[in-house]
């Protein structure tokens, strides 16, 4: 990886990742390749490029790895790639925001952002090829926040390696190779929450995913409701984080409940109130926990997104404030600055409802607000924030957004 070049600095200010994104990839191109005159960009089509959005999850924590449900809301905020082909079989790779590029060769193992690319590359190689591309990258999603940057980024990679390539998948079938990607290439253990969503969320609407079955659901959210994000600035890395121990301790207590429950259990999807009762004294207390909070979230996410159907947001606001509780005692993946959040978001006049978002242990809280006070509340937590939550907090507002796309072909 070459870090720190000056390729950027022939770009003329852009505001949206789309537009920076592109910017970077002419002054990339520009530059010429240093490496491997041989191979020149071809630079007369103009540049395919792809976008993906962040997300919250309004309910649905530490439930996919556990074959669970989720209801998360892709946010409008994304990763943009530009990309045009090559005449080699190489990645070259700009990252605009970060001032770096990296040169990767097919079976290059990259750390950092260029890991994430190298490892969609890898996946989407073993059914077709994957021709060589110049790809120049922006975005408008916090990295480290929870809202899923890195999902973000790896379903805009591959959406446009694949365009390049004159290829094309299902979004789900992208959303499992990305999902792949990121355990194997990145090493989380992750369920398929970020990838589905960056993926198959639809304008306006949160989605209902079932982990087990793969099915999704869109529930409009309507016209009503706003949406806030309380960023803590606590930055939060899954590779770092508890987040694969959390994984590890499902697995444990799946394992002692079947060898206590005489039925058959393929996943924590399996277990219920009633059978986690029955067996409680053969599990560890924090494998009780676990479980409890997984069984309980499952429930809080069907009651979620029936109320959310209904327009009943009193109650989406009850189950994701219930949510962010059995997070932080249960599951024990909240933090002082996320309880902080929600309970600045909780006590402020039109919010539903809070939680954190994402892995935890730093990140973000998501609000459920009534459309009408949102600017007021957003506001008002505003300035409370750098006191009750944290110096670098950040509030801002965000929109039910669509998942992976071609610009040009929305
Ligand atoms: C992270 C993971 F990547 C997701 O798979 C999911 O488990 C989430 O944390 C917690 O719900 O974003």
């Amino acid at each position: 990886m070459t870090d720190g070049d000056d390729t950027d600095d022939a770009a003329p200010t852009a505001s949206t990742p789309v537009e920076r994104a592109k910017a970077a990839l002419a002054a990339f191109e520009a530059d010429g390749d240093a490496s491997d005159s041989t191979s020149p960009p071809t630079e007369s089509a103009p540049p395919t490029v792809a976008v993906a959005p962040g997300r919250v999850n309004l309910v649905g924590g530490h439930t996919d790895y556990n074959d669970g449900l989720c209801l998360p809301m892709a946010v409008d905020r994304h990763v943009a790639v530009a990309a045009r082909p090559r005449s080699d079989d190489r990645l070259r790779v700009r990252a605009a925001d970060f001032d770096e590029t990296a040169e990767l060769d097919p079976g290059d193992d990259p750390d950092g952002w260029a890991a994430y690319v190298a490892a969609v590359a890898r996946v989407l190689r073993e059914d077709d090829p994957i021709d060589g591309a110049d790809l120049a990258i922006a975005s408008d999603v916090p990295t480290g926040a929870g809202l899923s940057s890195s999902a973000a980024l790896e379903l805009s990679v591959g959406r446009a390696l694949l365009a390049v390539s004159g290829r094309d998948l299902p979004a789900a079938d992208l959303a499992l190779a990305c999902w792949r990607a990121e355990r194997e290439g990145v090493g989380v253990e992750c369920g398929i929450l970020d990838q589905f969503s960056a993926a198959l969320c639809e304008a306006d609407s949160a989605l209902f995913l079932d982990c087990r079955s793969r099915e999704t659901e869109s529930v409009p959210l309507g016209d009503g409701v706003g949406v806030l994000v309380i960023d803590t600035g606590v930055s939060h890395e899954l590779t770092e984080s508890g987040y694969n121990d959390r994984v590890r301790e499902c697995a444990a207590a799946l394992d002692s409940l079947r060898e206590v429950a005489d039925r058959d259990l393929d996943s924590l999807r399996d277990v219920d109130l009633a059978l986690l009762d029955a067996h409680a004294d053969a599990l560890e207390p924090v494998h009780r926990r676990r479980v409890r909070h997984v069984v309980t979230e499952n429930e809080r996410v069907r009651n979620a997104r029936d109320a959310l159907a209904a327009g009943d947001l009193d109650r989406v606001g009850d189950a994701m404030l219930a949510a962010h509780d059995s997070l932080r005692d249960d599951y024990e993946v909240s933090c002082p600055e996320l309880d902080a959040a929600v309970e600045l978001a909780a006590e402020t006049p039109g919010v539903y409802g809070a939680r954190m978002t994402g892995g935890g242990f730093g990140g973000s809280a998501v609000a459920l607000v009534d459309g009408d006070a949102l600017d007021q509340a957003a506001r008002a937590i505003r300035a409370a924030a750098p006191e009750r939550v944290g110096p670098d907090a950040d509030v801002f507002a965000c929109r039910p957004s669509a998942g992976v796309r071609l610009v040009g072909e929305e």
